[in-house]
Order: structure tokens, then C-alpha cells, then sequence
């Protein structure tokens, strides 16, 4: 039977299911197949690979991380066109290694997970989709990331407006904004990249703004036809090429640990605003009053100089209520509004979003309750109580200052050496101790509290409503991958199955 037959079944059964067909499902289903484990399926809830990349595609969308760092370590391009690409250039980055590994035949799109269940006679997870059909499947990968559902605002009569709504993550490219009057809530990493676009096809665009960024000048360049010819040909060089960019990006590690190091760069940064906003009670409200770092640094060269056009309007007013077609503000005053655009981000807190995602593991568990004050892992990948999960970009593995896919690649690797030991040993699972996974958490915040992330004067995605911090890693990333370089045997329980039917692969329905 064929791996696209096989998929087509109402249930079956397979070593590993991946859930998300972003960076990290991919990299997951390319690394299964190098080690000859051809015996996967992708559930990609779209219909689409790319996660990020496939949704994303707001005018201006680009990633902040440099190409040459913001693609696999192991599948160079060597013609990127710009130090950082636009989505579509990391879209068909996407599109060309899923074709290269031949991922598409192993991928069953519009398929939502909507639960996942252990049974540990069996040694088996079912995972249930939305469609009502089930996975049953020996190890499962959760591979979704934190960044993938849109967080809608509630103000108060939200629901009467009249005119055009759109989030940032879900652009609707039909929707003609000429001569129209927006207004753009929000000034995250998304809203600055699509601002400078919106305020030169808009009649008036009022830029919404609760907490200023921090922005830094991008440093941007397009590569010569000589850069890529030379990074084609002498592949050394590409590689020093991408060690440089990694090595400027760890540096910025330091500041994190020690926020006055941080400070050291805010009189530039302000010098900048100044410089790039002609007006000065705009641009002073332009200046952020935490400590640099607190929330995540942005790049752009356009953002700024878009509050130097006739047509844009910046407040900072709260919003306090939404009319028929218009927006009013805390001080009283009211903008007309034919469309509403939401850079207002994402719900990152698992349990927030994860809520109706049921997940029990060894009995008497559910994650839900284990995650009820927060969301704990161990190295971001494996939960003590759940067998043979595995997550990527799981709790503490975001980053503030480089690649995320070099922490995915990690994590593979580390999920990888995980399958390939127990597979040698011929047990069915492997949980990590719970002491080990509380050790290493208690560890972590610890050494967080020192951070600017938590005393730079700021809230952010990365905080709990508690205040503490579930999303990102507080070290080098290299510190990160030699943590995953392998499993360690005495972190984990390694079990056989009691009923005798671990033999994935061996009876599918
Ligand atoms: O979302 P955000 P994002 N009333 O959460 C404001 C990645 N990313 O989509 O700061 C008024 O950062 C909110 O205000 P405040 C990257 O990891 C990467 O922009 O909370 N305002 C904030 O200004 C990034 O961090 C790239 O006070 C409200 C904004 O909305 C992550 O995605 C590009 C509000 C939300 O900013 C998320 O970025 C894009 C309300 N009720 C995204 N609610 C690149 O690589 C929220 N806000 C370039």
C-alpha cells in the first residue's frame, strides 16, 4: 500500500504523527525519511504547507531574521534575493524542500486534531480530527508553534460595525482599501511591516498605538548576482556567510541578561525616531518607556517616515468603543472607519488556545490540569506524563535575538535520538521523569528573573498574566542544541508495552 493510500483510510495507524505543516513539521518529516522512517503522516489543519508562511501574507510580510539564518541549516539557498525575504521568497523556499524530500504524499491537509489520547497497555496515542475520522499512532509531534491563532480584540460594540474587518494574519488581498479610511489597531512586529503599505493605498489610515516599539534600522541589502554565484559555487563561503549572521545575532544575547547594556542603545534609538518623524509631538509619542529588549526588537526603515504622510494619523488614545462606522477613543474623540485592521497578534498561551485540544496521557492525566498554572516542558520538547509526545517550539524555546529554526532543528534531532533509542532498546515508550522536567523548569525561571524580558518595565506575548515566562529560552541557542545534541537515558522511563500491540506498522486498519 502506498503512504497516499494509506491516508486515505478512515483510521489508521503509523509510527509518527506530525500535527502542522510549518518550518517544524517539515524539518520533522524530512529527518524521519533520512532515517528511513517513511511510515508518517503531516495533519495540516490548512490547505497548505508553510504554517506561518502560508498564512501570513499581509502587504509588507517579511521576516525579521536573516534568510541565510531563517532557513534549514541543511538545505542552503543559495540565491535568496535579500538579507531578509519577503513571505512569498520563504513561501516557495517552503514549497521547493517539501517538493525536494517529497513531503506532500505524507501530508493529509484540512485535517484538524482536535484530541489525543494515550493508551499505555497499547502503547498508543489516538489522535482525534475534526472530520470525526482518528490517527492511532505510536509517537506524535505537536508541531504548530505558538503564533497560529489570531487574537481578536472584544471592544465594546465590536459587532455593530459596519465596515471591513481584517486581521493581520488572515489578509483579505480582495479587499480594495483605495481612497478608504482605516484604522490599524496595534504596532507589533506585524503591524509595522504592513503599515507603510496600508498608508499608501488608503485614503486616511489612524495608526491605534497602546505601547510604542522598540525599532532599529533594518540592514537591509539585495545580493548581487556575483554574491549568489559565488555562494553557489564555493559553498565555504555561503557557510561564513551564515556564521557571521549567527554569531551578530547571538551577540545579542548579552543584553538580555544584563538590561544595561540594553539601555546603553536607547539615546541612538530615540536620535532615530527624531530624525526619521518630522514632527516632534509625534514622534515623542513614538518613544517607548521601557527598557529596549523588554518586548521584541523590530526592524524597518519605512515605519517611522509613514507618520510624515498627510493621510496618517497616529493615536494613543485607548479605544473605547466601536460604532457603525467609526471608531471612538478614550479621550472622547471618533475616526470614521470604512475597515478595521487588527495587528493585535496572536493567543500564545497554550492554555488558552489549547483549551478545547483534550490531551490525556498516563492515566489520570490531562494537560489541561498539569498546565493549569503553566505551560511546562522539558527542553521545550517532551511532558512528563505524556509518552512519546513531542512537541516543537514547545514552552521556553521562542527566542528574542535569532533563528527559531535553529532551535527547531534541535529539537528534531533531540526527537529523533529519542524514536532511534527506544526502537534499539524494543520498548514502546519513553516519559521523561517528572522530577527531571521540574529540576530543569525551576532552573529556568530562575535564571529568567535576571532577564530584561522580566524587569525592562514592560508586558508582553512573552508573559503569562502572572508574569512569568513560558515562551522564550534566556541562553545562546548553542547552549540550547548542545542540551539536545542527545537524549540522556536517565531522564526518562522507558517502557514496554503491556498488551501486545507496539508493533506499529505491523496490523494497519
Ligand atoms: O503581534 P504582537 P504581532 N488594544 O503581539 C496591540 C512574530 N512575527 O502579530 O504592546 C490596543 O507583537 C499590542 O499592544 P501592546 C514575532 O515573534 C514576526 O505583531 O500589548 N492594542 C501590540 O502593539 C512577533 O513578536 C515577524 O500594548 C492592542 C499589537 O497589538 C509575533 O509574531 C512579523 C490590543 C500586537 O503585537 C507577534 O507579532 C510578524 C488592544 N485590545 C510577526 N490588543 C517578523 O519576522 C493587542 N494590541 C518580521
Amino acid at each position: 500500500m502506498t503512504s497516499q493510500a494509506r491516508i486515505n483510510v478512515k483510521t489508521r495507524r503509523v509510527k509518527v504523527a506530525i500535527v502542522g505543516g510549518g518550518f517544524g513539521g517539515l524539518c520533522m518529516a524530512i529527518k524521519l525519511r533520512e532515517a528511513g522512517i517513511d511510515d508518517f503522516v503531516i495533519l495540516e489543519k490548512g490547505d497548505g504547507l508553510g504554517g506561518t508562511w502560508y498564512h501570513n501574507s499581509y502587504p509588507g510580510a517579511a521576516c525579521d531574521v536573516q534568510s541565510h539564518m531563517y532557513s534549514f541549516s541543511f538545505e542552503a539557498n543559495p540565491d535568496w534575493s535579500h538579507r531578509y525575504s519577503e513571505q512569498q521568497e520563504i513561501h516557495d523556499y517552503i514549497q521547493g524542500v517539501t517538493d525536494k524530500h517529497n513531503i506532500r504524499q505524507f501530508t493529509r491537509f484540512n485535517a484538524e486534531v482536535t484530541g489525543a489520547h494515550f493508551d499505555d497497555q497499547a502503547a498508543l496515542w489516538t489522535l482525534n480530527l475534526a472530520d470525526g475520522s482518528q490517527l492511532i499512532c505510536q509517537h506524535w509531534v505537536l508541531a504548530s508553534g505558538p503564533l497560529h491563532v489570531p487574537s481578536f480584540p472584544n471592544f465594546k460594540g465590536m459587532e455593530n460595525f459596519k465596515g471591513k474587518i481584517i486581521h493581520s494574519a488572515q489578509w483579505d488581498h480582495d479587499y480594495d482599501m483605495s481612497g478608504k479610511k482605516v484604522v490599524s489597531i496595534g504596532t507589533g512586529a506585524s503591524a509595522i511591516q504592513y503599515v507603510p503599505h496600508v498608508a499608501q493605498e488608503a485614503g486616511h489610515l489612524t495608526v491605534v498605538q497602546r505601547t510604542p516599539p522598540w525599532i532599529i534600522p533594518r540592514d537591509e541589502r539585495a545580493y548581487s548576482g556575483m554574491s549568489k554565484w559565488l555562494f553557489r559555487r564555493v559553498p565555504a563561503l555561503r557557510q561564513l556567510h551564515r556564521l557571521r549572521l549567527y554569531l551578530s545575532n547571538e551577540a545579542r544575547v548579552m543584553p538580555i541578561f544584563n538590561p544595561r547594556i540594553a539601555r546603553l542603545a536607547e539615546p541612538a534609538l530615540k536620535a532615530f525616531i527624531h530624525y526619521q518623524v518630522k514632527d516632534k509631538e509625534t514622534a515623542r509619542k513614538l518613544v517607548p518607556n521601557y527598557t529596549l529588549g523588554c518586548k521584541r526588537i523590530l526592524i524597518s526603515n519605512a515605519y517611522y517616515p509613514t507618520f510624515n504622510r498627510d493621510n496618517v494619523a497616529l493615536v494613543t488614545e485607548g479605544v473605547k468603543e466601536i460604532r457603525e462606522h467609526s471608531v471612538v477613543f478614550s479621550d472622547g474623540s471618533e475616526q470614521q472607519a470604512d475597515c478595521l485592521v487588527l495587528g493585535t497578534g496572536f493567543v500564545v498561551d497554550p492554555r488558552i488556545y489549547m483549551k478545547d485540544f483534550e490531551i490525556t496521557g498516563l492515566p489520570g492525566r490531562r494537560l489541561q490540569d498539569d498546565w493549569k498554572d503553566a505551560a511546562q516542558a522539558y527542553l521545550g520538547t517532551t511532558v512528563s506524563g505524556y509518552p512519546n509526545m513531542f512537541q516543537l517550539v514547545g514552552p521556553n524555546t521562542g527566542l528574542g535575538h535569532n533563528s527559531i529554526i535553529f532551535m527547531i532543528e534541535s529539537q528534531v534531532r533531540y526527537i529523533m535520538d529519542a524514536i532511534g533509542k527506544l526502537d534499539a532498546r524494543g520498548d514502546a515508550w519513553l516519559d521523561v521523569k517528572q522530577e527531571v522536567q521540574d529540576r530543569y523548569n525551576d532552573k529556568l525561571q530562575d535564571e529568567l528573573k535576571g532577564t530584561v524580558w522580566q524587569n525592562g518595565g514592560c508586558t508582553s506575548w512573552y508573559q503569562q498574566a502572572d508574569g512569568r515566562n513560558t515562551a522564550l529560552w534566556p541562553h545562546a541557542t548553542f547552549q540550547f542544541m548542545a542540551r539536545t545534541w542527545n537524549v540522556n537515558m536517565k531522564d526518562y522511563r522507558w517502557q514496554p508495552a503491556v498488551k501486545n500491540s507496539a508493533a506499529v506498522g505491523a496490523a494497519r486498519a
